[in-house]
């Protein structure tokens, strides 16, 4: 094939947020805009990708038909001598992770805006993922960025469109491209991780029962292939089991506002065992008990309080812990418990993976319903629901058919018994004018700085106040302005963030949360026990005066 030399111009904006580049799927489809970002990935890794085999995928969206040809054409012209695409162009993120580790590929490329909604009027993305399967760290993506600046050229080859609905390998001159089923590496790693035959033996018990809600997107063509027909559960059991390019015109989000079928069916008299639902590219969870939300603060750290005794990957402990800044302290509790190596780092998965690598952490997780493990480099949706499934099988081993079964409930609330209670929910405020949402952070920033140890806000008592800073222990990278947070006397802590991943203005998030060790509280909802935090997090940001919300659009 030939490389022909495409003329273009930089685009301005194409710096990638919290996990990977996402914009209006009418933006990418604009003139050279997927091309440059493409080509400027190619720019930033040089010499080093010449030769290589990466990984390609995405979660099944709108524009990713397209968007496949296009990379392919990119990554042909510009020296990559072989491309593992998943059939259909689908690879879920931890799946992808998977594929990268197992084959050693140089790095892939994940086409998906996650959580955020899909079609010709919604979000589109990409992200790219390096050697151990990790997202790409910033030193790799503020390189892509600056890249996008001056490009000026694009290396196309000029090789024919490829079909990708069969498994095999095709051969262009000295580039190649394998199709292969997107469910191979990912599930042998699963197989490594979960004892499969305990698992089945566990699902069919007739005392359980089993929901899982593919919300129309990428774990939809998993779903199938992994619970019913490796674990043995209905096939009525996955709901929303087929991707859609527009994921049936919903919001691809496994949280209490978004996955609202779900919810609905949890919390009615026909409501199975146990409930979860996975996001746009697989990689969020949320699980649920029959009538009962576990959050993903608590999720963490059930998991890895039971890891060792319920999952036979984790059988020789746990190598340490870690949780974003904004997850609730529940995890820290149980590290203390275990004595284990403890981390808090910023928002994203990127910065769990050098811990990994280093065999610092086995277990992290972040409150954004992202939960995952040392076996891949992303937060892992479908290994979160086998773990709690794996949880559930080990809690009632001994329990006969038709004994007292020991519920998604039962297991939480025996978790706070032992540690306590951290109360948690985040508001997100959408759609929010970004002058506005800038605006409130350098208020708080102000507030920050006059404030000091033992000030009063609302019933709480100030510990400390500032902007979260990042040292990387392993590579000493620092990552500043990460969050406001107040931090008080006895635990409780209300944190601010701008969202990174949205494709237009600006969403606030506010988290909140408070410890409590009463057994009283436990049966109340977080709501009620916030109140007064909440009311307080909302008097010092100003919220309502900066940007005219008077309530959240999504509360978790
Ligand atoms: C959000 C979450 C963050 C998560 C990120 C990517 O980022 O808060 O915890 O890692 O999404 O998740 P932000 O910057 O909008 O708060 V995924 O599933 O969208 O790749
Ligand atoms: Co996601």
């Amino acid at each position: 094939f030939t490389v022909n030399s495409v003329p273009t111009q930089p685009i301005e904006g194409q710096k990638t947020g919290t996990s990977g580049l996402r914009k209006k799927t009418k933006v990418f489809m604009g003139d050279n805009y997927l091309a440059n970002w493409i080509q400027s990935l190619f720019n930033a890794l040089g010499e080093e990708a010449q030769g290589k085999t990466i990984g390609l995928g995405g979660d099944g969206r709108y524009f990713n038909k397209e968007a496949v040809q296009i990379i392919l054409r990119l990554a042909a012209g510009n020296g990559v001598s072989k491309v593992v695409v998943g059939k259909d162009a689908i690879m879920a993120t931890p799946a992808m992770s998977a594929l990268i580790r197992r084959r050693g590929l140089y790095g892939g490329l994940i086409m998906s805006a996650s959580h955020n909604p899909g079609g010709p009027e919604e979000d589109w993305g990409i992200k790219f993922n390096y050697s151990s399967g990790e997202p790409a760290p910033e030193k790799i993506t503020d390189k892509i960025y600056g890249f996008t600046q001056s490009i000026s050229e694009l290396k196309m080859a000029d090789i024919p469109e490829v079909d990708l609905s069969k498994v095999g390998t095709t051969q262009f001159g000295s580039f190649e491209v394998e199709v292969v089923d997107y469910t191979a590496e990912y599930f042998a790693t699963l197989k490594e991780v979960f004892d499969f035959p305990a698992l089945k033996a566990f699902m069919t018990r007739a005392d359980f029962s089993f929901v899982f809600d593919a919300l129309h997107a990428v774990t939809g063509a998993y779903a199938g292939p992994l619970f019913v027909d490796e674990l043995g559960a209905k096939a009525d059991s996955i709901h929303n089991g087929t991707p859609l390019p527009d994921f049936g015109g919903g919001h691809p989000d496994p949280n209490l506002t978004y996955a609202h079928d779900l919810v609905e069916l949890m919390w009615s008299d026909k409501a199975p065992v146990f409930g979860a639902a996975s996001d746009g590219d697989g990689d969020r969870n949320m699980v649920l008990g029959s009538h009962f939300f576990v959050t993903p603060s608590d999720s963490v750290a059930i998991i890895a309080a039971s890891a060792q005794a319920a999952i036979p990957y984790f059988k020789g402990g746990l190598k340490g812990v870690a949780r974003s800044m904004p997850t609730s302290g529940a995890l820290d509790r149980v590290a203390q418990k275990m004595g284990l190596p403890f981390y808090e780092t910023p928002t994203g998965w990127k910065f769990f993976g050098n811990l990994m690598d280093a065999d610092q952490c086995s277990i992290c997780g972040e409150e954004s319903f992202g939960t995952g493990a040392d076996h891949v480099r992303e937060k892992d949706g479908l290994w979160a629901v086998l773990a709690w499934l794996s949880i559930l099988a080990y809690k009632n081993k001994d329990v006969p058919e038709g004994g007292k079964f020991v519920s998604v409930k039962d297991i939480v609330m025996d978790h706070w018994k032992q540690f306590g209670r951290n109360v948690y929910s985040r508001y997100d405020y959408e759609g929010v004018e970004s002058e506005a949402a800038n605006k409130m952070i350098a208020h708080l920033e102000s507030v920050i700085a006059s404030s000091k140890k033992g000030d009063k806000f609302g019933e709480y008592t100030l510990e400390t106040a500032d902007n979260f800073a990042y040292t990387d222990p392993i590579d000493g990278s620092v990552a500043k302005n990460q969050g406001i947070r107040f931090v008080f006397q006895d635990g409780s802590r209300i944190i601010f963030r701008l969202s990174g991943t949205g494709s237009a203005g600006a969403t606030i998030r506010l988290y909140i949360e408070a410890y409590t060790a009463d057994e009283a509280a436990f049966e109340k909802d977080a709501q009620e026990v916030l109140k007064s935090i909440i009311g307080t997090a909302l008097e010092v940001s100003k919220l309502q005066e900066f940007t005219g919300r008077d309530k959240p659009t999504v509360i978790t």
